[in-house]
């Protein structure tokens, strides 16, 4: 199976982020986490970026915050899909994030999941490996119905104590 490559632009990324290792863990899918920075280390983002596909990855996540271009960096020197994982920053709550990563030019896209949506980010990069692998493809079916009897389970109960 291709790995994920779980790419946050500083380790105060990583409490958000440990949602997404925490499914991609849960779903036993191959991953790598690295700290990369399309500022503070750009050279390393173009060179990962640029073997990320002969380094065996199938889609990169790439969170950040604040003036968030990690992701549009990456897709710039890859083909492999990217997603992007908007921070919510200190000073202005992930929107300037969220702009930065969504706002992409004509010909580049990234993928964007909600301001600090880690979890997402996971089950997306899941979705696109699920294409080529049946198996991971079941573990999704039984993902959502597993989600689809929490929720019915919490209906019935609300159900019951308000009519009681
Ligand atoms: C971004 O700047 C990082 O992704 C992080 O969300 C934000 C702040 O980084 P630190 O100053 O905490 O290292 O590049």
């Amino acid at each position: 199976m291709k790995k994920v490559a779980v790419i946050m632009g500083s380790d105060s990324d990583l409490s958000v982020m440990n949602g997404c290792i925490e499914v991609l863990k849960q779903f036993e899918v191959p991953f790598e986490v690295r700290i990369i920075s399309a500022h503070r280390t750009p050279n390393t983002a173009h060179e990962f970026a640029s073997k990320a596909i002969e380094s065996g990855f199938g889609v990169i996540i790439a969170a950040a915050g604040k003036a968030a271009h990690l992701g549009g960096v990456l897709a710039a020197y890859t083909t492999l899909p990217v997603i992007g994982v908007p921070i919510k920053s200190s000073t202005l709550d992930g929107l300037d994030s969220l702009l930065s990563i969504v706002q992409m030019p004509k010909g580049i896209p990234v993928a964007t999941v909600a301001i600090n949506g880690a979890e997402n980010s996971a089950l997306l990069a899941i979705q696109m490996l699920a294409l080529s692998d049946d198996s991971l493809a079941i573990k999704l079916a039984e993902y959502k119905e597993k989600m689809a009897a929490e929720v019915a389970a919490k209906d019935e109960k609300i159900c019951r104590e308000v009519m009681s």
